[in-house]
């Protein structure tokens, strides 16, 4: 119960900053944020073959970070990340362009407790596991970050080349 309102109260704060960056309102909302979720590509077919990257969230010697945080992929590729948390905080993985990442993160200040439960985007429980599924089908660079308050700050981040 607890967990189906907060999370429709996520889904409630996406919106807003949906409707803070592209400046829309009414109908346009959800295509934006549509749009705004995708930046990266789409989501992966689960009937079609993927390449598995495991990408470990974790901190050490007082940073946060992933490992790896450079990665690189084929044009209309598909990628399964599975993301385990080897840390002792909540981590989250969230996939899109270094500007929509920056202006979601400053959100975040404003609503820490807002967790992301997305096709490009999850939150992972110390020691816990994940996976996302995602097709590249956007050349260029693109970043996965974790946006909690703080973590972002502090490096929490990767780039995706996208050839
Ligand atoms: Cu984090």
């Amino acid at each position: 119960m607890r967990k189906t309102m907060l999370r429709r109260w996520t889904t409630i704060a996406c919106f807003s900053l949906v409707a803070a960056i592209a400046g829309v309102a009414g109908a346009g909302l959800a295509r934006a944020h549509d749009a705004e979720h995708y930046a990266a590509g789409a989501p992966g077919d689960p009937k079609t073959p993927a390449r598995v990257i495991e990408l470990r969230m974790t901190e050490a010697d007082g940073k946060m970070l992933f490992q790896p945080d450079r990665i690189e992929v084929r044009r209309g590729e598909q990628i399964r990340f599975v993301l385990k948390n080897t840390g002792a905080l909540e981590h989250e993985f969230m996939l899109a362009t270094k500007a929509e990442n920056a202006k979601h993160a400053e959100l975040m200040q404003k609503y820490p407790d807002m967790e992301h439960d997305d096709p490009n985007g999850r939150r992972v429980k110390p020691n816990g596991e994940s996976q996302i599924l995602w097709r590249f089908t956007k050349p260029g660079e693109f970043e996965f970050a974790c946006l909690i308050p703080g973590h972002y700050e502090s490096g929490m981040r990767g780039t995706i080349i996208v050839k």
